[in-house]
């Protein structure tokens, strides 16, 4: 890690930009001993607003933030960046189908992908955007000299929810749960994994003896839970996304605790069975040196089968929609 770490969030001025940018500034993201150095994107029209985020930020007095740079330019904003936070993107609108805000959303990361090809040679992007598996897809596609490894997408806060919800039915704490597993997209095919996760080291099934509510309710509620939070607070989670982001870099840095893995949507190598450069979840492990790799061999039940095919079929049909745009 270097001394200074250059960081480009896109979307700076939107409600989890809000919400990332001071845990970014105080060290949250990149730890006590690296200095951050912001370089801010948003779109013209968001710009005065952004420069009032840049006011409070400036406001707060981090000692760890060096500097902060606003561009409406994607490569000014990229150029020399160790890690892009690619948040920003259009929101879906009331009617617009799915497959339309892949369309309406694709070309931003075709630029984005090419301004961080062209000034980024040591970066890794984190799209969090969405349809962020398909965006990050495209963005990779348009950094083809970059490796593929150094792009990803954000299923964490669909882990950290999934996470919640184990723990709540089994009446413990949240870190008694681990090994939970998001497979697949970041939307409402994905499939979170509860066969392979552990409370207490134990397999949930020996602590959560409600095979239905598993099977069931757990995993509706974790594939609906954005539309739940839009439901009540009229607007989209926003610091719980933020939050994942955090833990999403952070898992991506530091060595993953021995026998626990994260889960985060990378280009599949062709584990499982899935077909090489899709952006797909898998449960994944970081060594030392702050490589990861994917855990290999865990087991599906037929019901997993199932699901897994599904979600997979979804991001193959999302590849194809943009398929002009790799
Ligand atoms: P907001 O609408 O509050 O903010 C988005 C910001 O992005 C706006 O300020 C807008 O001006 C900016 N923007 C749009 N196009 C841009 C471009 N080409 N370059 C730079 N900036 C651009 O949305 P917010 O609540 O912050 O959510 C941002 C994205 O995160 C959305 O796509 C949302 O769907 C996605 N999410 C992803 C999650 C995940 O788990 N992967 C969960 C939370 C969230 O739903």
């Amino acid at each position: 890690m270097p001394n200074t770490v250059h960081v480009a969030v896109t979307g700076a001025a939107g409600a989890i930009g809000y919400a990332i940018l001071p845990r970014i500034a105080s060290g949250q993201m990149f730890g006590p001993d690296t200095k951050v150095a912001l370089h801010l994107l948003e779109l013209p029209q968001a710009i005065a607003a952004l420069e009032g985020v840049v006011m409070e930020l400036n406001d707060c007095a981090f000692p760890l933030l060096e500097s902060i740079n606003v561009s409406d330019s994607a490569d000014v904003a990229f150029d020399g960046v160790n890690w892009a936070l690619l948040i920003g993107s259009k929101p879906r609108t009331k009617g617009m189908e799915r497959n339309d805000l892949i369309r309406e959303n694709g070309p931003i990361f075709v630029g984005q992908g090419n301004a961080l090809l062209k000034g980024a040679s040591d970066v890794r992007a984190v799209v969090v955007g969405n349809p962020c598996n398909t965006n990050a897809l495209i963005a990779m596609s348009n950094a083809k000299e970059l490796p593929r490894e150094r792009f990803s997408a954000m299923t964490r806060l669909d882990q950290n929810r999934a996470m919640a919800q184990l723990a709540g039915k089994a009446g413990v704490g949240v870190s008694a749960v681990t090994n939970v597993t998001i497979w697949g997209n970041h939307s409402n095919t994905q499939y979170p994994d509860t066969e392979n996760a552990k409370i207490n080291g134990q397999p949930v099934a020996s602590v959560i003896t409600d095979g239905e509510w598993l099977q069931g309710e757990m995993i509706k509620k974790v594939q609906n839970r954005g539309a739940e939070i839009i439901a009540a607070r009229g607007s989209s989670s926003a610091f719980s996304a933020a939050n994942a982001a955090i833990d999403h870099v952070r898992s991506l840095i530091a060595k993953t605790p021995d026998g626990q893995w994260y889960s985060a949507a990378v280009p599949s190598d062709g584990s499982y069975g899935v077909e090489e450069g899709l952006l797909f979840s898998f449960p994944l492990v970081t060594d030392a040196a702050g490589n990861y790799s994917i855990v290999q061999g865990l087991p599906f039940s037929d019901f997993a089968k199932e699901k897994f095919a599904k979600t997979l079929a979804e991001l193959q049909m999302e590849r194809d929609v943009v398929k002009d745009l790799l």
